[in-house]
């Protein structure tokens, strides 16, 4: 047995537990802060038979690996001289990301 221990962006947290529960697999979900840049994160600790680590970390990077994504902000439009007109630039930003061990487990019991 393994356990897979995932550092990942805390917005992508629920809707990876979701999926890891709908792949059967058990979740415990720590509230986690980066020792860096002290911004928060979540840390996913997965128990997992050895034969299915691949499939483990597969959802992983599925739901919460780094990505592109497109986001529309509006511009920095100082004075304007159509002030009704909402315009809105899209951008894609990087979001998401996630660092994974996979520890050996000595002993699992449950009591
Ligand atoms: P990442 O390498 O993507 O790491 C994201 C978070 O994952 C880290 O948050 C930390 O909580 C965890 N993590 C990553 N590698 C780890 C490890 N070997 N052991 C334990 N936890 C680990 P932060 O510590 O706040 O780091 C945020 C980002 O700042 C890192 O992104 C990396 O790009 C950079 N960074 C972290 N430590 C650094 C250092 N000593 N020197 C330069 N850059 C660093």
């Amino acid at each position: 047995m393994k356990m897979i221990m995932a550092i990942i962006s805390s917005e992508d947290a629920d809707d990876l537990v979701y999926e890891l529960n709908q792949h059967q697999f058990f979740v415990t979900k720590l509230s986690t802060v980066g020792g860096f840049l002290k911004k928060k994160s979540t840390t996913l600790m997965l128990g997992v038979d050895d034969e299915r680590v691949d499939d483990a970390i597969e959802v992983i990077r599925k739901m919460s690996g780094q990505r592109e994504q497109v986001v529309y902000t509006p511009p920095a439009m100082q004075g304007s001289s159509y002030p009704n007109v909402q315009m809105t630039i899209p951008m894609n930003v990087r979001v998401g990301g996630a660092t994974i061990f996979v520890l050996n487990v000595e002993k699992f019991e449950k009591m």
